[in-house]
């Protein structure tokens, strides 16, 4: 490993050597395969390793594309189907090599999911499972209240949010809601995994979101409020972690807090309970504890970063769907028809009713209220099921226009677009799963080819996976750590449209498509910054497309 240079600061907006698209991943034998050539060209050529032609197509002209501002021509090579490796090549132009393969997803949906290993705080990360990104342990410091600073807690643990090292509820309660439906709807794809985490009795995607429930845990106070977040009074400069010594603070309480800590409190406890029977009962009292305080307590409260405090605010408009989500699970896990009393009511208001985080909710609600094995209302499970069909028809709607085979509009282009992609993945993956069939796997697997370069920037926005790949994302410890090469698995947030950092204003040129909004640049946290939030989507995702196969 060469020792990261200082260029890296300012790494200029690299161009893609290729100029032809495609998931760099790779393509199952079975899956539908295109790569999209945004230029004219009659035909095309998949080529192997070995430079022999193994494949010969017309290609199809797509039209111009909205938010990329390409003219798109799409090669199909479905029917190729052996296992290999290759290029596409076409007017004198050649794509990124690919696999064809079976196993082509493994490899990213372990880094996904081991990415958030490399998030952990509080415990050090050792040589044995970090490899080189190793580091000692970072924020152990009790933290204290900000409104009553004469008081201490221990409330060390948890992943890093992102590229800066808060510790959101929120965002963290999404992230893991995301970890547990994936391993509740396609346990087969979580069976066998060895991410190379401590050891556990636990399936490592529940070992590993323990880490992160039982921060929740801490996060709840006495009276079942939840403290919003925990970070320090700004964000600290780009040193690892442990070198981040700044007083950690516990800002107030929200009801967003509450009600998602109850929410997936509910939902861990239920998925916990066949492996460790007291763990579930922890979670499930911490459930009922914030639900008892979300009765009391049924106005909306807000969060506002007080002043003196500029980490992320995460601040929402209501927590009418963050109630919702709560309810159904509230429900689901306890049977009491008071819950689900509260639930019905919650519907009556206006929240978007399939969202899937961060912020908006519905979505896990309704997914959790299917999957309910308590008493249910069929009229509310028919209009449940139909709410997510819509989705997913208006989702495939969009795809179907869009010259890269994404379901992305021009508005879904905004900071962290990249978890719209994939939760728009979701959609069309948990409708499949309540269908029970496969109508909508190949526009899920579109989603993830986006994502691993079929797009028009040409990158694989997960760092260690495809050939041209976002390898200088806005995360703290990859640009401290001095490793040339990226801890694996993060998903970068990808294009913005309107991007509102210095370095991106500066990169990016006015008018630039939606599509093409990006920099592989440290500086452009509004382009390239991680989350945990836009990762696990993708470990759902690719659950979803694991799911039934066995891993190699
Ligand atoms: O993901 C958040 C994005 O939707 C918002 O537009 C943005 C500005 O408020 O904040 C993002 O969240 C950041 C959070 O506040 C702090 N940790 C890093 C997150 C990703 O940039
Ligand atoms: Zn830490």
């Amino acid at each position: 490993m060469t020792v990261k240079i200082l260029i890296k600061v300012i790494n200029v907006n690299k161009i893609c050597p290729f100029g032809i698209f495609v998931n760099q991943a790779g393509y199952r034998p079975d899956s539908v395969k295109t790569a999209v050539l945004p230029f004219a060209a009659e035909n095309f050529e998949v080529v192997d390793d070995q430079g022999i032609c193994q494949f010969v197509g017309n290609t199809s002209f797509r039209g111009s594309d909205k938010c990329s501002g390409d003219t798109v021509y799409i090669a199909d090579f479905t029917n190729l189907s052996r296992e290999g490796v290759y290029r596409i090549a076409a007017g004198g132009e050649r794509s990124a090599s690919f696999r064809i393969a079976g196993d082509v997803y493994k490899k990213v949906f372990d880094d996904t999911l081991k990415a958030f290993y490399y998030l952990r705080c509080g415990c050090g990360l050792e040589e044995r499972y970090a490899g080189p990104y190793k580091h000692g342990r970072c924020h152990t410091a009790p933290a204290i209240l900000w409104d009553d600073q004469s008081t201490s807690l221990d409330v060390s643990g948890g992943w890093h949010d992102a590229g800066d090292y808060g510790r959101y509820v929120t965002a963290g309660a999404c992230a893991a809601a995301h970890l547990l439906y994936a391993y509740k709807l396609f346990p087969a794809a979580f069976e066998g995994q060895r991410l190379g985490i401590p050891e556990s009795p636990l399936p490592d995607v529940l070992a590993e979101c323990r880490v992160e429930l039982e921060w929740l845990l801490k996060m709840q106070r006495r009276d079942g409020a939840v403290w919003h977040k925990l970070t320090t009074r700004h964000h600290a400069p780009f040193v690892m972690p442990e070198q981040d010594k700044e007083q950690l603070y516990l800002l107030p309480p929200s009801s967003m807090a509450a009600a998602d800590l109850a929410a997936v409190c509910a939902l861990a406890s239920g998925v916990y309970q066949p492996f460790d029977r007291d763990f579930a009962a922890r979670l499930r009292a911490a459930a009922v504890k914030s639900a008892r305080w979300l009765e009391d307590n049924p106005d909306f409260l807000s969060f506002k970063n007080p002043e003196g405090c500029t980490t992320g605010s995460y601040g929402e408009r209501d927590d009418l769907s963050n109630r919702f989500w709560a309810w159904s699970e509230l429900y689901s896990l306890t049977g009491d028809k008071s819950y689900h009393d509260k639930m019905k009511a919650a519907l009556e208001k206006n929240f978007p009713r399939t969202a899937l985080g961060y912020t908006e909710f519905g979505g896990l609600g309704e997914l959790c209220y299917l999957l309910c094995e308590r008493d249910t209302d069929n009229a509310l499970c028919e209009r449940f099921r139909s709410d997510f069909a819509a989705e997913a028809e208006r989702l495939k709607n969009i795809a179907d226009n869009c010259g890269y085979g994404c379901a992305m509009a021009e508005e879904d282009y905004h900071w962290g677009s990249n978890m719209a992609l994939l939760t728009h993945g979701m959609i069309f993956a948990i409708n499949d799963f309540l269908e029970g069939g496969k109508r909508y796997k190949a526009y899920a697997e579109a989603q993830l080819h986006y994502l691993l370069g079929l797009n028009a920037t040409g990158y694989s926005y997960v760092t260690g996976s495809g050939e041209f790949r976002c390898s200088y994302p806005h995360l703290r410890p990859a640009f401290a750590d001095g490793i040339e090469e990226c801890i694996p698995g993060m998903v970068s947030g990808g294009p913005n449209r309107n991007p509102c950092d210095e370095a991106a204003v500066r990169l990016i040129p006015k008018g630039t498509p939606p599509m093409k909004c990006y920099a592989d640049e440290v500086g452009c946290y509004s382009l390239n910054e991680i989350t945990i939030y836009w990762n696990s989507p993708a470990v759902f995702l690719l659950a979803y497309l694991h799911s039934g196969e066995v891993q190699k």
